[in-house]
């Protein structure tokens, strides 16, 4: 049989380097794995798929199960879908889990990088702006961030290179697919 689809979502802080990270693996997985692989950014979803949504708890909610409802059609087909919103609640990924695996597999990520770091290394001035109050219900800052108990991968992007990161996410695909 075909080899099944599959979701991955890396989740983490603004800044943690989800994006650099799922836009690696996504280039890489042509090379890695017979399934094409496509890759919905939080971003860029943002712009189209969830254009005037906010940040609120429901707004975050919905853009949430909107990616996962793309990510899971790719999955449907036979494809893999890297997914890299922040996607802060718990409850939000175990829905996302559960829509994947109904149709594919389901490979959660936490990109652990933290608060201090990102903050620290600030590339957007999004910290200095949510501290002087100027980005309401951010991140780590004023909004909250559920860390996962349930990662198939943890990695900290603020030691581990993107390549290297790569590399031990397809190392679980690999050992997932084995198993
Ligand atoms: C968090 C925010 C906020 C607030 C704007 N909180 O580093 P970025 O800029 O490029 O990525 C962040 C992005 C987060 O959107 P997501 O769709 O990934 O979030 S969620 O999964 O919670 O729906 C950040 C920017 O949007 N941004 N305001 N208040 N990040």
């Amino acid at each position: 049989p075909a080899a099944r689809g599959l979701v991955i979502l890396l989740t983490g802080l603004s800044g943690s380097g989800k994006s650099t990270v799922a836009k690696r693996l996504a280039e890489r997985l042509p090379d890695a794995d017979p399934r094409t692989a496509t890759l919905l950014d939080g971003d860029e979803a943002r712009l189209i798929l969830s254009s005037g949504l906010g940040f609120s708890r429901e707004d975050r909610e919905m853009n949430v199960r909107r990616i996962g409802w793309v990510a899971a059609l790719v999955a449907r087909h036979g494809g893999i879908a890297v997914c890299a919103p922040i996607a802060p609640y718990a409850g939000m990924r175990a829905e996302m889990r559960q829509r994947a695996e109904a149709v594919g597999g389901f490979l959660l990520v936490h990109i652990s990088t933290s608060l201090e770091v990102c903050e620290r290394r600030d590339r957007k001035g999004l910290y200095a702006r949510a501290r002087r109050g100027e980005i309401p219900n951010f991140t780590g800052i004023s909004d909250p961030y559920e860390a996962p108990q349930d990662a198939d991968v943890v990695i900290d992007a603020g030691e581990v290179e993107p390549d290297a990161a790569v590399d031990r996410i397809l190392a679980a695909i690999a050992a997932r697919d084995a198993g």
